[in-house]
């Protein structure tokens, strides 16, 4: 299964470290398209050091996103580009889960948390310590549809 992941970028790496517990933990369920997001060196000028044109990233992820077989999105720290790649992937039909996490303080766009449909588009709220129970809960029930 090819999964592609959103996360923060030049929105904020504040949750790196969350981006990373998810990654990891995708992994075991399918290939990672986009397993760079969860990089710690990649800071939030969304540079690595590597020489590489905004277009090239999104033509690239672009791609990598209609290849996908499930998009998997850490929606708490708002992005931009995360937005864009949902609203693209709704339009692609692809399943989408979007986790949110409540401690933030942070309240959902409506645009994100108003597109949910419980089916192709589902929005969760979590807490960090409960990523590999919420995402097992959502591959189990993908399974079975
Ligand atoms: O607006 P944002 O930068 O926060 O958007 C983040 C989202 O856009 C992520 O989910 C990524 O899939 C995508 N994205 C944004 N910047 C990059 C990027 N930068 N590389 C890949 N995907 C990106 C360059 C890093 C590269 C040199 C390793």
């Amino acid at each position: 299964m090819k999964i592609y992941f959103c996360g923060s970028i030049r929105g904020g790496r504040q949750d790196v470290h969350v981006y990373q517990r998810i990654v990891h933990t995708l992994q075991t369920y399918g290939s990672v398209l986009t397993e760079h997001v969860s990089s710690a060196e990649l800071n939030d000028s969304g540079e690595n050091g590597t020489v590489e044109g905004d277009r090239d990233i999104h033509d690239r992820d672009i791609d990598w996103l209609r290849q996908s077989d499930v998009v998997v999105a850490e929606v708490t720290q708002p992005s931009l580009g995360v937005g864009y790649e949902l609203g693209r992937g709704i339009d692609m039909k692809k399943k989408i889960l979007c986790l949110f996490r409540p401690s933030s303080g942070r309240r959902l766009s409506a645009m994100i948390q108003g597109a949910a449909d419980g089916e192709q588009f589902v929005v969760t709220d979590y807490s960090e310590d409960e990523v590999e129970k919420v995402l097992e809960r959502f591959f189990t029930s993908m399974k079975q549809s």
